[in-house]
């Protein structure tokens, strides 16, 4: 089952809404399988972001994620990575449509409150990052499996209890 890193960043944790934005993920049905309160290094934040390094903002965006600690998860589904991404809203709040998590809690692009891996690849770079195997659920027995999927995948639904 497709998996994506979603990280709760300094902001969202500060103004108390990291409850909320877990409730709608657990909501939606997604399956929480690894989640930790940490403080980001720079050297892990210069590597996640890589890809923006050289860019005008990319000192500010490392400042930011490592000036307080981040809720880091990992949540696995049918499509999550894309259904993640449309739940979260555009990068830039000014974009993001009511409804989403930016468009309803935030107002700047330089605190716009969560990530979300972009793509498949990319989640399982920055699982990679984040978490060591030992801190990752293989699959666990979720009772409501059938109420959320009309075919759930066989192990999912081999609940022993
Ligand atoms: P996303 O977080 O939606 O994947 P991204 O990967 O393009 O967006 O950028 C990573 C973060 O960097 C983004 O959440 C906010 C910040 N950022 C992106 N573009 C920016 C810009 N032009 N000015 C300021 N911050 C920016
Ligand atoms: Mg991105």
């Amino acid at each position: 089952m497709e998996r994506t890193f979603i990280a709760l960043k300094p902001d969202a944790v500060q103004r108390g809404l990291a409850g909320d934005i877990i409730s709608r993920f657990e909501r939606k049905g997604f399956k929480l399988v690894g989640m930790k309160l940490m403080q980001v290094s720079k050297s892990l934040a210069e590597e996640h972001y890589g890809e923006h390094k050289g860019k005008p903002f990319f000192g500010g965006l490392v400042d930011f994620i490592t000036s307080a600690p981040i809720v880091a998860m990992v949540w696995e589904g049918d499509n999550v990575v894309t259904t993640g991404r449309k739940m979260m809203g555009a990068t830039n709040p000014k974009d993001s449509e009511p409804g989403t998590i930016r468009g309803d809690f935030a107002v700047d692009m330089g605190r716009n409150i969560i990530h979300g891996s972009d793509s498949v690849a990319s989640a399982q770079r920055e699982i990679g990052l984040f978490f060591n195997d030992t801190e990752l659920l293989p699959s666990w027995c979720r009772s409501t499996e059938s109420w959320i999927y009309e075919n759930p995948e066989p192990v999912k639904t081999a609940c022993s209890v």
